[in-house]
């Protein structure tokens, strides 16, 4: 008997340090720093000072506690000024730079000890300064003489999740949701609480739990009951819930005939709606809305508009203190103009309409979420009106989980961008964060990657997209390069040998997929429906925006949409200088080429190659790019663990035959128009253009309704 406990309490112990890595413990991993280095940081992280005891600090606690346990060794519980070392954490400092969310961290002396102090002026201030701190020692900075402070830039960081209630995710890659709705709220998922703390570590704050694609049954009492479940979970991480709300609601679960906004009982369903929900989760964060967009029921049904619409629902929420965020991603069926067009001409009119709680979130680009899209017209052009980023963390039009694709260089392109809407260094990043135009409901969104994959996001590197957009909403103008290090760094380890080649691996990664996928500003060439693969040839169905052919218009005379004055004369919505800059070839970025330009096959690129020739070497470039990942990564086995090692070389290889194939099936298609051999030294593609063509993908992933 004896012999057997002591045969299963070793098998305890012996356990955990035999689980191989897998990814699920994320950038928090807190594996122990090397022995050389460890006795410096125990020797500031001796003990705890006791805290406060709200839900936040009690969390704040327990991962300062978990994290200094697995760096450097199980922290004390000593009464404050007991002894050198301690961590004090206080949540009432009174520090009006710091505002509701930041912290400073600061190394001083109390009782004569050696004190680090976590203080912010709430606790959730406090739980952002344990992860800062804790990532201090995971990225092996010093924490002797510390004086940091820090505090978010946009209000609102929140993930979108676009979930459905059977645990499909519109758009998802990483397995089911994670958002068990079936046995909520009886049972809920203990993941959830990893979930909040990585949200946490990153500042996110807000989650949208449900599909844009919304049902109206998230909205019955029994899907009440199970959001505030998950509610009750986040809320100590500071994290608040939101609801996509399905226009059509009053009709479907209200009983009414219409869901025009401007019927009194409309909006009396929707205030009650709005009460039921602040009862069952008081701290409520509010609506996410998509009307009259991709067949998605709205205001315009009823010939109202989206001011009708959002500030309807904006009153309804707005005494509890909730929002309404507002989609600009519309273009209706009827209209026949470039869909680049659509959300600026049906939004700009309205500026200065909606009501203080509604924010307008408006995508990166003005198509969807493509590889490279310039930025969106509404940028700067909505100047009284809180205007929000959506960006696209899941990677539906960038190679799904299995290709590496770091998305922090197409996030910084796109927030460092220049609207000029006042002036010089109107950036992007100075909109959404609200100093352009002081506006102070500013909020950041990204469509999460996030399923029920043990690593989360469907791959480890897919880990970085999530970690590097919460980064940038806490701060809109941080480096991305630096996000990637630190990440890789609590990642994978911080040997230089590895941080270094991992890094410029990621970095160069997203132009390397713009390349084989889309190179000189070519857009939305993918598979039909799946989005999976290359399809340059889709054409037909229900409407000519949804093919491939309408954004390439490839001919015998040349390639690329015409978006200047010649053309749709999208560039008009730009401010004068940076629409004019688009129109001209001797001024558009070649990046942006044919985003804007239809140009002859013989049209000279900078390079002194012709538009044909440089085409086809760029699909060539993005493959040799993905060859030397997989070449790098193999060198880098002895620096990282087998399994999440294993795992990366598997996907890289899948990237490396799919870029080939992105490569090949466009050169053979857009040849049957260019009609111009390959340039020397280029091979011909492996397969034939009818191959390519025959290629059917009904069980990608990601489409389940
Ligand atoms: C598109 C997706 C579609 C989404 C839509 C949206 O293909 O699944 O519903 O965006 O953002 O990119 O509403």
């Amino acid at each position: 008997m004896r012999l057997l406990a002591l045969i299963l309490g070793l098998a305890l112990v012996v356990a955990p340090a035999a689980r191989a890595e897998d990814g699920y413990d994320l950038w928090l991993r807190y594996k122990p720093v090397e022995a050389s280095v460890r006795a410096a940081y125990a020797a500031r992280a001796a003990a705890i000072a006791p805290t406060r005891d709200t839900p936040t600090m009690k969390v704040a606690r327990a991962e300062l506690e978990r994290g200094l346990t697995g760096l450097v060794g199980k922290p004390a519980s000593a009464a404050a000024g007991s002894r050198d070392g301690v961590i004090l954490l206080k949540a009432d400092s009174a520090d009006t730079a710091l505002g509701d969310e930041g912290y400073r961290i600061r190394t001083l002396t109390v009782n004569g000890r050696t004190t680090t102090v976590i203080a912010a002026n709430r606790d959730v201030g406090v739980l952002y300064g344990v992860f800062r701190y804790l990532s201090l020692i995971q990225t092996r900075q010093s924490v002797d003489k510390l004086d940091i402070a820090s505090a978010p830039k946009v209000k609102l960081r929140m993930l979108n999740h676009w979930d459905n209630l059977n645990r499909t995710v519109e758009r998802g890659y990483a397995g089911q949701s994670i958002f068990d709705w079936w046995r909520l709220p009886g049972h809920v998922d203990p993941r959830l609480v990893d979930y909040a703390r990585a949200n946490a570590s990153i500042g996110i704050n807000g989650a949208v739990l449900n599909n844009v694609n919304a049902k109206a049954d998230s909205l019955t009492a029994p899907y009440i009951a199970k959001a505030a479940a998950v509610a009750d979970t986040l809320r100590p991480y500071g994290i608040k819930v939101y609801l996509s709300a399905r226009w059509s609601a009053p009709i479907e679960i209200g009983g009414l005939k219409s869901a025009d906004p401007l019927d009194p009982a409309v909006a009396a369903f929707w205030k009650a709606k709005a009460d039921e929900l602040y009862k069952a989760i008081p701290d409520f964060g509010g609506f996410l809305v998509k009307a009259n967009s991709e067949g998605q029921p709205g205001p315009q049904d009823y010939g109202r508009t989206h001011v009708d619409g959002a500030n309807m629902l904006a009153d309804a929420v707005g005494p509890h203190g909730g929002v309404v965020i507002w989609r600009a991603f519309v273009y209706s069926h009827q209209q026949p103009d470039d869909r680049a067009k659509q959300g600026y001409s049906e939004f700009k009119p309205f500026d200065g309409q909606f009501r203080d709680n509604v924010v307008i979130q408006v995508k990166n680009g003005a198509i969807d979420f493509q590889p490279r899209e310039p930025f969106h017209p509404l940028f700067g052009a909505m100047p009284k009106s809180n205007l929000g980023m959506e960006f696209q963390i899941t990677k539906e039009y960038l190679g799904f989980s299995t290709h590496l694709v770091y998305l922090g260089p197409l996030y910084e392109e796109t927030l460092k961008s220049d609207t000029m809407a006042e002036g010089k260094g109107s950036t992007v990043a100075k909109v959404v964060d609200g100093q352009l135009d002081g506006r102070k409901l500013t909020v950041m969104a990204g469509v999460a990657n996030i399923g029920s994959d043990r690593n989360w996001s469907g791959s480890q590197f897919d880990q970085a997209n999530w970690y590097v957009f919460g980064r940038l909403a806490w701060d809109p103008e941080a480096s991305s390069r630096a996000i990637a290090e630190d990440w890789t760094r609590m990642t994978f380890g911080n040997d230089p040998r590895l941080v270094k080649p991992v890094v410029a691996m990621m970095m160069g990664s997203r132009e390397a997929a713009v390349d084989y996928m889309t190179p000189l500003g070519l857009h939305h060439q993918m598979g039909r429906d799946g989005h999976y693969g290359p399809g340059p040839w889709v054409s037909g169905g229900p409407r000519a925006d949804w093919t491939s052919v309408y954004y390439a218009k490839a001919g015998p005379d040349g390639v690329g949409f015409d978006r200047t004055p010649t053309g749709s004369n999208a560039t008009a919505q730009y401010a004068p200088a940076v629409g004019a800059c688009f129109a001209d070839l001797k001024c558009v970025d070649e990046k942006n080429l044919l985003w804007f330009h239809h140009l002859p096959w013989d049209y000279r690129l900078k390079s002194g190659d012709t538009l044909w020739d440089g085409m086809v070497r760029r699909y060539s470039a993005g493959v040799a790019y993905v060859d030397g990942m997989n070449r790098t990564w193999a060198t880098l086995a002895p620096y990282v663990d087998a399994r999440r090692h294993a795992e990366v070389a598997d996907y890289l290889k899948i990237q490396r035959d799919e870029a080939q194939w992105w490569r090949d099936a466009s050169i053979a298609w857009f040849q049957t128009f260019s009609k111009r051999p390959l340039p020397p030294g280029e091979k011909p593609p492996a397969k034939s253009l009818e191959y390519y063509e025959s290629l059917v993908f009904p069980f990608a992933p990601g489409q389940g309704g």
